[in-house]
């Protein structure tokens, strides 16, 4: 069996364990990508398109922000839409920061790039990943490399940076874990279309058929959301009916509707809230989507992601420059504060914007009383928009 040696050996090459390699080699600390994916298929999958203020700046300042300054789109406002009107939010002036769209895959192919040109190692198509020794002071990683060989990966931490399905969160005895999960009665239909953004901003809709999203990828590409039932078969939404659907919920009384075009990807996602405390076990520390899941309706994932990974990369630096083990200690405590936050407000967004069937339409009403509300209250829209632009990273409890 061949065996190698890092300091931080980490399962999974996302935004959490791209991010977290990459701002490790920005503090002189070593470590190991593992992946189960080919590269490819990593830069091709589509996901999340929304960076916080603070995700954008990690990346410029840290060297990886020149694509993102080209080609992210930067937006100081988001719209909410609902009985015909839209109403919109101006984040830059309630808050002073602002969001930029740009695809998850692109930040992933520029910290993939990023971390081979300063000779990191990422190893992709490797399989059979088991993690040992998490209570003891020399955790290892077993797996095969994308040859077939067996490899032992010796190291002194092991980030489980491998999502909601991967094996790190499972490699704890379920004893030493609380599970806080709560599903929705939808999903999400999301399609990508040939066709220029025919609003410069974010839409989010309410409406009696369902939520809509507008959102979008680059001057000639829009990204369109709408709700539909969990587990239904894509099978069910030809084109024509997605593209009538949309229409029929975006529609203003001003006459707008989203610009159509070819439909270049579509697929179906489940919507989840999810927290696993805590977020750390002997020498495992978990971190995105492996500890946590959001429903996506406050675009929060992938900077959850990044903003565990940099808590986690400031409390590393402080071990290994100093022997301190404070940070480290309070790694989970730091991140579920602020995991809780964004937990609490994508929640919100969710109920405040989706079609809950049934009822006797007191949920409805209290859906539109509460949009007129953060339509008209400067000070719940400054809480939306602090909230949707980012809370502070911060390492202190
Ligand atoms: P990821 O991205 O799932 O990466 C985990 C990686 O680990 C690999 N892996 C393994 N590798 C080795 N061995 C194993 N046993 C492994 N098991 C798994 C996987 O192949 C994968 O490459 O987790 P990470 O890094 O925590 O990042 C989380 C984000 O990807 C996720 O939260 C976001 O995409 C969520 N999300 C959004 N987040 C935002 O911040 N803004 C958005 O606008 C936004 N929109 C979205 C979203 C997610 C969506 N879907 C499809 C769930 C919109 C959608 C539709
Ligand atoms: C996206 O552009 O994919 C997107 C935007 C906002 C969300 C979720 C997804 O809340």
């Amino acid at each position: 069996m061949r065996r190698i040696r890092t300091q931080v050996g980490i399962i999974g090459a996302g935004p959490a364990g791209l991010m977290l390699s990459h701002l490790l080699h920005q503090s002189g600390i070593e470590s190991v990508v593992l992946e189960s994916r080919s590269r490819q298929r990593v830069e091709e999958r589509v996901r999340a398109g929304v960076l916080e203020q603070g995700t954008a700046d990690l990346l410029r300042q840290t060297g990886v922000g020149a694509r993102l300054e080209r080609e992210g789109l930067p937006h100081d406002g988001i719209e909410l839409s609902f009985s015909g009107h839209r109403h919109r939010i101006d984040m830059a002036e309630l808050t002073g920061k602002r969001i930029t769209v740009y695809a998850q895959q692109e930040v992933l192919k520029d910290l993939i790039q990023a971390r081979f040109s300063a000779g990191g190692q990422l190893l992709f198509e490797v399989a059979g990943v088991t993690l040992h020794g998490l209570s003891s002071e020399n955790p290892f990683v077993l797996f095969l490399d994308a040859a077939g060989m067996q490899v032992r990966l010796d190291c002194d931490y092991i980030a489980g940076c491998d999502g909601f399905h991967g094996v790190s969160r499972g490699s704890i005895p379920p004893k030493e874990l609380t599970v806080y999960e709560q599903t929705y009665p939808f999903a999400w239909l999301g399609i990508l279309a040939q066709a220029p953004p025919s609003s410069e901003e974010l839409i989010y809709t309410h409406h009696q058929r369902g939520f809509a999203l507008f959102s979008m990828r680059s001057p000639q590409i829009t990204r369109l959301y709408l709700q539909c039932a969990p587990g239904e078969d894509i099978a069910n939404w030809p084109d024509e009916r997605i593209w009538e659907e949309l229409i029929a919920r975006f529609k203003t009384h001003d006459g707008w509707t989203p610009a159509q075009g070819p439909i270049l990807q579509k697929g179906i996602t489940d919507m989840r809230s999810f927290v696993v405390e805590p977020m750390r076990y002997g020498r495992l520390f978990l971190a995105g989507d492996a500890a946590h899941i959001v429903p996506p309706t406050g675009a929060k994932g992938m900077n959850l992601a990044v903003a565990d990974v940099w808590v986690l990369s400031r409390a590393l630096e402080e071990f290994y420059r100093s022997g301190f083990a404070t940070l480290l200690q309070q790694y989970s405590e730091t991140c579920l504060r602020r995991v809780w936050k964004v937990q609490r407000f994508s929640w919100w967004m969710t109920s405040m914007l989706h079609r809950f069937e049934g009822g006797n339409g007191f949920e409805e009403k209290r859906q539109l009383a509460e949009l007129d509300y953060v339509t008209t209250s400067r000070a719940a829209m400054t809480m939306l928009a602090e909230n949707y632009v980012g809370l502070p990273f911060t390492t202190t409890l």
